[in-house]
């Protein structure tokens, strides 16, 4: 595995890391507005104290802490396999270029030592899970593997209350942030309950210490409703979530091409407005993440 020299040395000082996952690049917002949202991100989270570490896999090695220039490789390259846990013995293997989900990025940060993970949203139960046992392998991550998760919530793509009640199962605290609704993404509210609303950053770095202290394995999931003037209202969202999905499933997309047809057809139904929400949440995000990380230090 090969960590940058930066995020190295931020490792070994106690330095704030956050790191940050490659698949929202290379399937989750299209060329080049991607890889200007990875830039952005970065530095943010660089502006609010911390160091950015962004994950992924080229030519079969673990990359934590790409340069810009393999971000942008990222960003428009085609044919990058979309990695989750089950994906990665195969991409180290035969050497192939992977971007890796919530999941895999967890599973190398935390061989890499950073605890806390910033992206947009996770993956979760999706619709009809009953009948497909379509569930994001980002569940049983976050239940296993000790890094902490910050998201603006699952977006309604999913079902919402499914995934709620398999984080439960799983043991996996969901923290709203200044909320005591679950965000759902595009919208700052749902009709679910978080299960505790942190007030402030060092709230959450306390719970995410707790969580060390008693061995209980696994991250907590940090949901941070995106910022009003960037939320879409939600009658109007959903009207286009439900018109993706009816597309999905009459040209019969199963697995994990699911969430990338979603993302770009939502992207498409909107005119572009989801996308702008999908930047400035993950932005928001950024933020949140660099300061708990930093709170973090001081405490742990
Ligand atoms: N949600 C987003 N943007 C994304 C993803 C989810 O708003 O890019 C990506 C993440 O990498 C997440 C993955 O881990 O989709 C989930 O895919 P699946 O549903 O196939 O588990
Ligand atoms: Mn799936």
């Amino acid at each position: 595995m090969k960590i940058s020299e930066e995020v190295k040395e931020a490792i070994r000082l106690n330095k704030p890391v956050v790191a940050l996952e490659s698949t929202i690049i290379s399937h989750g917002m299209p060329y080049p507005r991607n890889v200007e949202c990875a830039l952005l991100v970065e530095k943010t989270i660089r502006e609010n104290g911390a160091i950015p570490a962004t994950i992924g896999i080229i030519e079969g090695e673990p990359i934590v802490g790409m340069s810009p220039e393999e971000i942008e490789e990222f960003g428009k390259r085609k044919g990058i396999a979309k990695c989750s846990r089950r994906d990665l013995p195969i991409v180290f293997a035969k050497k192939m270029w992977g971007a890796t989900t919530v999941s895999a990025t967890m599973i190398l940060a935390e061989k890499a030592g950073i605890e806390f993970f910033v992206t947009g949203g996770i993956g979760g139960v999706h619709r009809g899970a009953t009948q497909t046992f379509d569930i994001s392998a980002d569940l049983d991550e976050l239940s296993k593997t000790n890094v902490s998760v910050i998201c603006a919530g699952p977006k309604a793509i999913l079902d919402i209350g499914l995934t709620l009640e398999y984080l439960e199962t799983k043991g996996v605290p969901v923290i709203g942030y200044n909320s005591d609704k679950l965000p759902a993404f595009y919208t700052r509210t749902s009709e679910f309950n978080v299960l505790f609303n942190a007030k402030n950053p060092l709230e959450i770095a306390q719970i995410v210490k707790s969580k060390r202290e008693y061995d209980l394995e696994g991250g907590i999931l940090v949901c941070n409703p995106v910022p009003e003037e960037f939320s879409l209202p939600e009658e109007y969202i959903n009207s286009k979530i439900d018109q993706a999905i009816k597309e999905m499933n009459e040209k019969g997309i199963i697995g994990k091409d699911q969430t990338p047809f979603l993302l770009s057809k939502i992207v498409e139904l909107t005119d572009g407005e989801s996308l702008n929400t999908n930047i400035n949440l993950v932005l928001n995000n950024a933020k949140l993440g660099a300061l708990i990380a930093k709170e973090y230090t001081k405490i742990k």
